[in-house]
């Protein structure tokens, strides 16, 4: 985050916060991301698919064409695309998202980030994101609150990831409408499905709750189900998969 803060410094000085927001402010695509992933009684989990070509704990995972992965996830029926925007630890990159955005502008995208400054959010919406991502243990409560609503006035909307209890009264405090249950402990490293069946029953009904991180087999899938989460955010399974699109099936179906 310390390098990032450096970075949406730079990018201040070239274009100010003023120009950046009032540019954005024109563009009046409305999100229809949260209508993409909330699943409905007899409907099959919603699944969002992540392009990311490594990540700080697996390095490289694979080298492959962006623009014919996103198109192999929307043919398999993946109901979203999360696309990791981060180019120092993920070797991500902005133009990932517009290119995907602008071949396939019906196809939902979440822009996936460390996002912490209200300058990335107009960035954002300037590169055709439809969702952000907001990582409540990266800021303090006023910030995950205001962040929440600049997004939301942008017409965006926003999965607000949590890992704890402590997470969560953030996200109560901001009023978000979609959780993200990071199943990944940022101590260890490990993948613990369990946090999510721990967290999901201390959130309302009403929120769209989506379980991250880790999820690679069907048994996973109808735990989550029997726990009434509605949607899955998937990166690694698929992506190492030797056959993507059956993966994706197998998860969904
Ligand atoms: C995907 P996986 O284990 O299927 O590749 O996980 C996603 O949850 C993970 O990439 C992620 C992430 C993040 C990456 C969740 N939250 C925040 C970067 C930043």
């Amino acid at each position: 985050v310390e390098a990032k803060k450096i970075r949406v410094s730079e990018l201040k000085k070239i274009k100010p916060i003023e120009e950046i927001k009032k540019q954005a402010q024109t563009i009046k695509t409305v999100s229809k991301f949260y209508k993409a992933i909330k699943k409905l009684p007899h409907e099959p989990i919603k699944l969002i698919a992540e392009i990311k070509k490594a990540s700080p704990v697996k390095g490289l995972l694979k080298e492959y064409d962006v623009l014919k992965m996103a198109d192999l996830y929307i043919s398999s029926g993946a109901d979203a695309i999360s696309v990791i925007t981060e180019e120092d630890f993920f070797l991500g990159s902005p133009e990932f998202l517009t290119k995907i955005k602008e071949k396939y502008p019906h196809v939902q995208v979440l822009r996936k980030d460390f996002i912490f400054d209200e300058y990335q959010i107009y960035e954002s919406k300037m590169l055709k994101a439809d969702a952000i991502l907001l990582i409540a243990c990266i800021l303090s409560k006023q910030q995950c609150k205001t962040l929440y609503e600049v997004a939301k006035s942008l017409q965006m909307d926003v999965l607000f990831e949590i890992h704890n209890e402590e997470d969560l009264e953030k996200a109560f405090f901001a009023g978000v409408d979609i959780i993200g249950i990071n199943n990944r402990n940022l101590k260890t490293f490990q993948v613990e499905l369990n946090t999510t069946f721990r967290l999901k029953k201390l959130i309302p009904e009403d929120k769209v709750v989506v379980s991250e991180s880790g999820i690679s087999e069907k048994v996973h899938v109808q735990e989550l189900v029997k726990n009434g989460v509605d949607a899955i955010l998937v990166g690694t399974s698929i992506i190492l998969s030797s056959n993507p699109a059956d993966k994706i099936k197998e998860l969904k179906n």
